[in-house]
């Protein structure tokens, strides 16, 4: 292997990394087989499953690089240790669901913002070990953040320099887990990037968000909730895509920057829901109008030319990653079946049971 193949952290600690996206991210790390080795740190909440992780934990050359812990990144005895072993530190746990931010926010504080500040301390006294000899560097930190914490945006596409908005208890706690991020760079010194994407989707996505839920839905021919009048805009990024930036970031980004990550498939949630069922071959008499989510925000959308100019692009055209997502959930019903069942069902009524009792024919 050349130098330039060679990564500059060759231990990672990926936190989150038995959900949607840090799985991924996981899985195509290990796969590129550079040497690099993992341990996932995950607390294993509801969104959390290590079916995610099968791939890796199957094989064996994969599984010699990889470390699972069961762990809360809001508990320091756990964290400390384990930032001491890496070279950085990937932060992909969070609590994500906006729905759940509006109906229970107090997980989301612990996770979203108290998480994050243990983490970071546990990197600053490695930082301080650093100084006195004790480890080679200090460990680089990446926080995955999120386009919503932009807020709401109009018209235009949101920058890194441009102010940030949140409206749901969900991005108002991711926005204030990157603003202890940037202050850590401040203050501190210490090297951190920060990456923001945008609606991502694709295999192992857990059936709670609009896609899953919609196409799992329709294949057992359920409802389909809509929310208000279907006309919110989304920007939609492939979930390797995703994974593949973030890897991209963590290589390469200048510490103390912030980089977006758009996915340039700007979609009505009427478009995105006309197209998974014609993939599907359903109609659209399953889709019903319901009661809009309180505070919804009507449109994301981002400029990411600054992560292009640092070398990366995104791939996957939204028809076509959508297609082979509706493939997955196809071929993976013991997968999602698995999850929407037990304690599902309690959520699922108290999200939509009575949306699902006064809701009305959607019209196309
Ligand atoms: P997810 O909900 O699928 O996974 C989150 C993971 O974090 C789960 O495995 C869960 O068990 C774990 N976790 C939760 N609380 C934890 C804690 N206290 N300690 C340790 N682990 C904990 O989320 P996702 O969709 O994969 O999102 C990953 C990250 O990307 C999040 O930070 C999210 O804010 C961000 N993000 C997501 C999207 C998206 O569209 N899904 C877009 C932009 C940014
Ligand atoms: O049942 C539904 N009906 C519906 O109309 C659900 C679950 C969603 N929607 C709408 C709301 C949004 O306009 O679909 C759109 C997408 O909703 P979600 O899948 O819940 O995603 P969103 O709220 O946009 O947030 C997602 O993208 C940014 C992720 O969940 C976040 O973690 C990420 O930061």
């Amino acid at each position: 292997m050349s130098d330039a193949q060679r990564p500059h952290f060759p231990r990672l600690l990926v936190t989150g990394g038995a959900g949607f996206i840090g799985s991924c991210f996981v899985r195509d790390v290990l796969a590129r087989k550079d040497g690099t080795e993992i341990i996932v740190l995950d607390k294993m909440t509801y969104a959390g499953n290590r079916e995610n992780l099968d791939p890796v934990e199957s094989d064996p050359e994969l599984a010699a690089r990889f470390r699972f812990v069961q762990g809360d990144i809001a508990d320091a005895a756990v964290v400390a240790p384990l930032v001491a072993e890496v070279d950085a530190v990937v932060n992909f746990a969070a609590e994500s669901h906006v729905d759940r931010s509006i109906l229970d926010p107090e997980a989301f504080l612990r996770t979203d913002v108290m998480g994050v500040h243990i983490l970071l301390e546990a990197c600053r006294l490695e930082k301080e070990r650093a100084l006195k000899g004790e480890r080679p560097a200090a460990p680089r930190f990446l926080q995955v953040s999120t386009d919503e914490v932009y807020g709401s945006v109009e018209t235009g596409e949101s920058r890194e320099t441009d102010g940030l908005e949140p409206r749901s208890p969900y991005s108002a706690a991711k926005a204030g887990g990157e603003l202890l991020v940037r202050s850590y760079f401040v203050t501190y010194g210490m090297d951190v990037v920060v990456t923001r994407g945008s609606n991502t989707y694709g295999p192992y996505h857990h059936p709670e968000k609009l896609i899953p839920l919609f196409i799992t839905n329709a294949i057992d021919d359920q409802q389909l909730p809509l929310y208000g009048d279907g006309l919110q805009r989304r920007d939609w990024l492939y979930v390797a895509d995703h994974a593949g930036a973030i890897g991209h970031v963590l290589e390469h980004g200048v510490s103390g920057e912030t980089y977006n990550v758009a996915g340039d498939n700007e979609r009505t949630n009427r478009e995105v829901v006309t197209a998974l069922l014609a993939d599907l071959g359903k109609p659209w008499s399953l889709v019903r109008q319901v009661q809009d989510r309180p505070g919804h925000d009507r449109r994301y959308a981002m400029d990411s030319s600054k992560l292009r100019a640092l070398g990366w692009t995104n791939k996957m055209p939204f028809e076509q990653g959508l297609a082979t997502t509706v493939d997955w959930y196809r071929d993976h019903a013991d997968w999602w079946r698995a999850i929407k069942s037990g304690d599902w069902k309690d959520y699922y009524n108290r999200q939509y049971a009575t949306r699902l009792a006064t809701s009305s024919e959607a019209g196309k």
